[in-house]
């Protein structure tokens, strides 16, 4: 067995750990910005790329939708750490060209981490792996778009095709997309979404008739109380740190509800200020509640209890714009506290403290993100709060409101431009008045529904718009080899990933401009447009020379493959479109509700922002016309004896599936990623030791056991009980059916576990014996077992 790790390759036993830090940014930030830029793009491009990062004339970052703040309030340099390892990622030197693919088999990379393949830099020209081949080879892009069409119009049916997204694509890129698969004939437009805020576009729109957060930028300045919960912002939205200091200094309170206490939220550094610079920086949560995983849904009901009890409600607004405040309030009359205390593992004490703070604010935001949606019960999460929002009627008012803090940067975007396999009724009919042709009316497949048809060979042809489906996805074993089953898949992909080494008979990987880089297409700089996590809509255009000039902008990708497959069947003039996006823009304006005047209003510095109606004027387009109030049972997650509650979360040197580096620098961990976090007392109860290799063993309903070989236990501050450990590691151990109840969402936040001492108890990387394949191991006995090989990262 191999314990050496491949060269370049991740080296487990180089790991170490140390206490978690206190504070986020301050000066180390700047310092690791600053290198890792210099690194990846050399301090010229450095300068000429961070210089238009985030400003009104310049680029969207690619990181994560945390908002812009007006021009005039932007600063020169309005970007984090994490902004400036995304754009690096994007903007780097290095090229993974044909040399690269001619010089390593398939068989070879596909031992591989996603963080050695990340790092190989940018893909220069489109690559087809041949049927049977051993490497990808260079093909010209009008072969690969006769390819792809000789596949899709080969099917006996449009839905045996997948058509996957991810949240980075452009608002032009995601119309055309869309448009092209619905007049192809399917509605199989699954994304990244369906793994992220599902549970929240779900829950939302079922209790205020829309999906998306009810605040604006002026609304966290000026609210008096922030709830966040289920969310890492020193992490995944550091530009948020900001918003919070400036909320604090208006006298805010902060409560963070989460199991550790993530160093963003204790204490802010911020390198905008002398004081984030050499002082103490700025204390963050008043109040942290490290809540069990799972534990909120409880926690939620019984502050609403405490709120009810103690009369701090907002009676006019309960009165004329809920629906339901009965029912609620007659389950929180009857709460079982001694449920509530075993879910949320908190005193008392402590959430009489915590609803203390929300009684005695009368504006109140509530944030959260993957942590409350990433449950089986993730859009009960979602309902629940905000019942306890419409309690104190803290939605659509100055200073308050629901803010689902989203991923990736247009993830929200491409929803708004159609990228759903459930659209509306009245979004495809006027897609058929504005192109003439009757889409397609049943819903199409989620990432979960995806990988069942790809496994139960309902589906034949695999194509991703951007991302990392294997990787991001649950169950990977089962995902990969449902993957491999298809006749044909195809990746846009700027850089490669594990998608392009679990690949279908034939394999595309097509490589896109980023957004970093010019588009120019017919003499004219193209721009594109983004939506951010508060529906604010602004333009981007990239100042790079592209990294190849072979490389194509996703809309002129899409609209290529349009006409090869489509030819001239429908009135789509896809030539224009790829020539001049103005083009795209105006069709946008006439199909998308509240685009209308697209052009004009993206031609505003900072964008325009698009309707909200319980946001604007307190109007709820639900089933009922108004705010629902929603009953969902207190429950507790049953964890049998000796098993631990596992979440799967980010490091700080992440992005998603990309791994920029190994260091999780707030948590104290560097230099490796396998690991898994566990309360010393539980170390000590399952006798275990710390600094000790074990083996995460998960147990799920199809009588299957999974294992992710090989984490190092590490003593850490979460509540007892429960455990953590980084994505996408991890994924092998969530099975396709744990998902959330309404929206499908995989459950990644609440894995069953039990942690299994590896033998030996040795680090190091290589494949566990036995396990070569990742195929199931049906070793005779009731269950099967999936052991996922250790390099799946
Ligand atoms: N640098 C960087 N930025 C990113 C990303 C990235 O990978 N790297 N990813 C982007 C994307 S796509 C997304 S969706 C966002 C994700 O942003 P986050 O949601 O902040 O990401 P996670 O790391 O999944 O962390 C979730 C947080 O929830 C907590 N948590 C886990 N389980 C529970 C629970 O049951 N209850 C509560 N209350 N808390 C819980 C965890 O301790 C952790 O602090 O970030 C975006 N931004
Ligand atoms: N266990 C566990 N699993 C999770 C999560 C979790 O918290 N825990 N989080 C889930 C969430 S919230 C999300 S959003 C998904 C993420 O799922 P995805 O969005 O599918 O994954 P990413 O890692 O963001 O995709 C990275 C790849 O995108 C490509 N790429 C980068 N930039 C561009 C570009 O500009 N254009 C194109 N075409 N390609 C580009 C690169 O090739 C890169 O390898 O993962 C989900 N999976
Ligand atoms: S907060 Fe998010 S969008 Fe802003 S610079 Fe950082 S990573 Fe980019
Ligand atoms: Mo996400």
């Amino acid at each position: 067995m191999s314990r050496k790790a491949p060269r370049g390759d991740i080296d487990e036993s180089e790991l170490s750990v140390s206490a978690a830090e206190d504070h986020a940014a301050g000066p180390t930030a700047v310092g690791v910005s600053l290198k890792r830029a210099v690194e990846e793009m050399g301090v010229r491009r450095a300068a000429q790329t961070l210089l238009k990062l985030n400003q009104a004339d310049g680029f969207d970052c690619q990181g994560c939708a945390w908002p812009d703040p007006s021009p005039e309030h932007r600063h020169t340099a309005e970007f984090c750490e994490n902004g400036v390892k995304a754009v690096s990622e994007e903007a780097t030197r290095r090229r993974a060209g044909r040399e690269f693919f001619a010089a390593h088999p398939i068989e070879e990379l596909h031992d591989r981490t996603d963080y050695w393949l990340g790092r190989q830099g940018r893909i220069t020209e489109p690559m087809v792996l041949r049927p049977g081949a051993s490497h990808y080879e260079p093909i010209s892009w009008d072969e690969a778009f006769a390819l792809i069409a000789k596949h899709l119009n080969g099917l006996d049916s449009p839905d045996q095709a997948v058509f996957y997204t991810s949240g980075k694509v452009s608002n032009e890129a995601a119309f055309v997309y869309q448009l092209f698969v619905r007049a192809y004939g399917t509605n199989n437009l699954p994304d990244c979404s369906n793994m992220c805020h599902e549970s929240t576009s779900v829950g939302l729109a079922e209790v205020i008739g829309i999906g998306k957060a009810s605040v604006t930028f002026e609304d966290v300045d000026h609210a008096k109380l922030l709830v966040i919960a289920g969310q890492n912002p020193g992490t995944n939205h550091p530009r948020m740190l900001s918003a919070l200091e400036e909320a604090k200094r208006n006298g805010a309170k902060i409560i963070a509800i989460n199991p550790l206490k993530e160093a963003g939220l204790v204490r802010f550094k911020n390198p905008q200020t002398p004081r984030g610079m050499v002082g103490h920086g700025t204390g963050m949560a008043d109040l942290h509640l490290p809540v069990r995983i799972n534990g909120d849904l409880a926690l939620f009901q019984a502050i609403a209890s405490l709120l009810l009890e103690w009369g701090h409600l907002d009676h006019d607004f309960i009165e004329q714009h809920t629906y339901g405040f009965e029912a609620y309030a007659e389950h929180l009359r009857g709460l079982d506290w001694d449920l509530v205390l075993a879910s949320t593992g908190l005193s008392r004490d402590q959430i009489e403290q915590a609803a203390r703070m929300i009684a005695t604010s009368r504006k109140t935001v509530y944030c959260w993100a993957m942590g409350l949606v990433q449950h089986r019960n993730g859009v009960a999460n979602v309902k629940e709060i905000s019942n306890l929002a419409f309690l104190q009627g803290n939605i659509g008012k100055p200073g308050a409101g629901l803010f689902p803090v989203r991923g990736h940067s247009n993830v929200q975007g491409d929803r708004t431009m159609g990228i759903w396999e459930r659209p509306p009724a009245h979004f495809l009919d006027a897609l058929r008045d504005e192109f003439g042709f009757e889409p397609p009316r049943e819903d199409g497949y989620d990432a979960v529904a995806a990988v069942k048809a790809f496994r139960d060979g309902r589906a034949k042809v695999f194509f991703g718009l951007g991302g990392n489906f294997v990787a991001a996805m649950s169950d990977t074993i089962v995902t990969e080899n449902a993957l491999r089953q298809a006749d044909l898949t195809v990746q846009v992909s700027t850089k490669p990933n594990r998608s392009h080494v679990v690949h279908g008979r034939e394999a595309l990987i097509l490589p896109p401009l980023g957004r970093s880089e010019k588009d120019i297409k017919g003499g004219r700089s193209q721009r594109v447009t983004v939506e951010d996590s508060l529906c604010s809509v602004h333009a981007s255009q990239g100042p790079l020379e592209p990294a190849s000039d072979q490389l194509r902008s996703e809309v002129d990708i899409v609209c290529s493959l349009a006409v090869a497959t489509l030819g001239d069947t429908h009135d789509i003039p896809w030539t224009e479109f790829k020539d001049d996006y103005r083009q795209i823009r105006r069709r946008i304006g006439r199909v998308v509700p509240g685009c209308a005047g697209y052009e004009e209003k993206v031609d505003e510095p900072g964008g325009f922002v698009l309707p909200h109606p319980p946001r604007d004027t307190r109007t709820f387009t639900t089933d009922k016309d108004r705010a629902i109030f929603t009953v969902s049972p207190t429950e507790v997650l049953h964890v049998p004896e000796g098993r631990l509650l596992l979440q799967t979360m980010r490091s700080h040197d992440q992005f998603n599936t990309t791994i920029y580096g190994l260091d999780d620098r707030y948590r104290g961990i560097k230099g490796g990623r396998r690991v898994v976090l566990v309360n010393p007392r539980d170390i000590d109860t399952h006798q275990l030791r710390d600094g000790q290799y074990v083996d995460i063993v998960s147990e799920t309903d199809d009588g299957c056991t999974r294992t992710a070989p090989r984490f190092r236990v590490v003593s850490y501050d979460t509540p007892r009980g429960c455990a953590a450990a980084y994505y996408p590691e991890t994924n092998c151990l969530v099975s396709l059916d744990a998902k959330a109840v309404g929206s499908h969402q995989p459950a990644y936040k609440s894995i069953v576990v039990r942690l299994v001492p590896a033998t030996p108890d040795a680090p190091g990387v290589g494949r566990p014996e036995g396990t070569a394949t990742g195929e199931p191991v049906d070793d005779g006995a009731e269950t099967k077992r999936h052991v996922a090989p250790q390099h799946l990262s």
